[in-house]
């Protein structure tokens, strides 16, 4: 699925989009599984709070910023949960992360036209840290995600910094806005059915969303059963095996009890 040279830029800039995984009518049926989450599930009022909206937002921004979530929709939906486990989605990650790979979670971020709210520069791993960095999102996107629709924006390589301490104060981690920039980041703009694969450390954003189109995406997080989490969403929970087998020890064992 991924060529040497798409596993060299991964490991190299700390993200990888990848084009078309999912093809038309995946994308359809996942939209169309997407609206009954949307009503049933999700939380319409999910944007992240905390000081950083300032620097990110104007006045009037800030009051409308909206954004739609919900964490862990393959627990309610068995069409999310098939998603999850596509054999091109998953032979791409098996490429990075080694023959044996752990679904951990997945979570829905919608953001509605001309309000979608921004994320403020971070790295996944102040959710939910874990030990090393044998840990991979896949952001799947549902709508085409142009520049000016608040598409992913990523720093290229910080996922060499390791984990960075997080702002936690008033609302969801991020890092220093005056040592973080969002304008210094490069944008991966993206089309309905690409991947936009990250490690775990990586830091990373986005803008708001301007066109008059929502810009609905779903990250799904895997990681090297090896690989011990140490705090944040889904501690100590199992997740299912997309690839291979998960060794038995002594800490995979206690969690399975
Ligand atoms: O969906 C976005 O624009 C950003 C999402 C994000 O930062 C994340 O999933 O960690």
């Amino acid at each position: 699925m991924l060529s040497a040279t798409q596993i060299e830029d991964y490991h190299r800039d700390g993200y990888l989009l990848v084009p078309a995984v999912f093809n038309p009518a995946e994308v359809a049926e996942l939209r169309e599984e997407l609206d009954w989450i949307f009503a049933a599930w999700a939380d319409h009022n999910a944007a992240w709070q905390g000081p950083w909206r300032e620097v990110y937002m104007d006045e009037a921004q800030r009051q409308q910023a909206v954004l739609v979530a919900i964490n862990d929709l393959h627990l309610h939906s068995a069409r999310w949960q098939q998603a999850a486990a596509h054999p091109r989605l998953t032979a791409a990650l098996a490429a990075l992360l080694g023959p044996d790979v752990e679904l951990h979670h997945t979570t829905l971020h919608a953001k509605p036209p001309q309000v979608g709210s921004p994320f403020p520069l971070h790295q996944d791993n102040a959710f939910f840290a874990h030990q090393t960095p044998a840990y991979a999102d896949a952001i799947l996107h549902l709508d085409d995600a142009p520049e000016e629709a608040g598409c992913l924006r990523f720093v290229p390589g910080s996922h060499r910094l390791g984990p960075l301490a997080h702002i936690r104060e008033g609302g969801a981690p991020h890092l220093p806005t005056d040592q973080y920039r969002l304008a210094d980041t490069a944008p991966v703009p993206a089309r309905a059915g690409d991947v936009v694969l990250f490690n775990l450390w990586t830091i990373h954003g986005s803008d708001l969303n301007h066109t008059p189109h929502w810009r609905r995406a779903v990250r799904l997080g895997y990681r090297d059963p090896a690989n011990l989490q140490l705090d944040g969403h889904a501690l100590g929970r199992l997740g299912w095996m997309v690839r291979g087998r998960r060794q038995k020890n002594a800490t995979t064992a206690a969690l399975a009890r």
